[in-house]
């Protein structure tokens, strides 16, 4: 595996795995560590063993934000002309699903990546916020625009206007979150389900994650369109047969992703 700075990388059976690793800030999220997750999940994306990834941080923090001390003192110039925010495109082009494993501060930029994840696995000790307002800005990594999309206009505001946090069962009620569990069983459960979606038809995992998030950019009509289309196509593949077949054999299926 290659070796980064800011982040560890491995792969365990179908899943890689990404650790946030600058524990002394928090795991924030300084132009190094975007570029590295970037990296990361491009070579996981490459890699056909590889069926899901599953990001995750340390017990006291996910991600304390963007890194404020490389922002401070940078001028409108300087964060136009270097497309501050734009290196998370990387990360986002990749389709295989993402599982965020989040334990203590998903704050800020922390809690914008955990946005751009597919699945979203809290402890009990989560805590969710957006606080860029206390320093004199706005959410820049979509914060705006997803979490208003996972949680209303009205907890969005709440959260953005005031700068609060919220804990993980507010978060999980509130739809950010999938499931809250025990912190000690956090990275096990997020293995689990990236595990579980793994071992799936690649073609039908990849289509299902791209029909949920047509349900984000088009109106019902398109979408519930663009889904039929999908779920006919899936009737191309071996998996399709094999699937089925398992099902009325009553044996389990042996998906080959063809
Ligand atoms: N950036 C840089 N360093 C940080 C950050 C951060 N976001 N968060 C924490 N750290 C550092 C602290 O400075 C401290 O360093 P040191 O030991 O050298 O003083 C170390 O991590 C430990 O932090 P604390 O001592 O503060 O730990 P506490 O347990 O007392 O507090 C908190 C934890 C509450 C999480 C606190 O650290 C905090 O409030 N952090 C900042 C949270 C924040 O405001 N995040 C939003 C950042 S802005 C952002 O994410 C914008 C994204 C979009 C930008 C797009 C631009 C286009």
């Amino acid at each position: 595996d290659a070796t980064y700075e800011t982040i560890l990388v491995e792969t365990r059976g179908g899943v890689g795995i990404v650790t946030l690793n600058r524990p002394k800030a928090l795991n924030a999220l300084n132009a190094t560590l975007i570029r590295e997750l970037g990296e990361a999940l491009e070579a996981f994306e490459g890699d056909d063993a590889v069926g899901a990834v599953v990001i995750t941080g340390s017990e006291k923090a996910f991600a304390a934000g963007a890194d404020i001390t490389e922002m401070a003192t940078k001028s409108f110039t300087d964060v136009y002309l270097a497309d501050l925010g734009g290196a998370w495109s990387r990360l986002l082009a990749c389709r295989k699903p993402r599982v965020a494993a989040v334990s203590g501060y998903a704050l800020g930029g922390g809690a914008e990546l955990a946005q751009m994840c597919d699945l979203v696995i809290a402890s009990e000790t989560a805590k969710f916020g957006q606080p860029e307002i206390t320093l004199g800005i706005i959410p820049g990594f979509g914060g705006t625009q997803r979490l208003t999309r996972a949680v209303g206009k009205a907890k969005a505001m709440d959260l953005i206007l005031t700068g609060r946090m919220m804990d993980a069962q507010e978060a999980e009620r509130s739809g950010l979150v999938s499931r809250v569990v025990p912190g000690e069983k956090l990275l096990e459960e997020a293995l689990a389900a990236a595990e579980k979606i793994a071992g799936f038809s690649r073609a039908a995992v990849l289509a299902a994650k791209e029909a949920v998030e047509v349900a984000h950019e088009t109106g019902l009509s398109e979408g519930v369109r663009f889904e039929k289309r999908a779920f006919q196509s899936l009737f191309a593949t071996e998996d399709q047969k094999e699937g089925m077949a398992a099902f009325v054999e009553k044996r389990k299926p042996a998906f080959r992703n063809r």
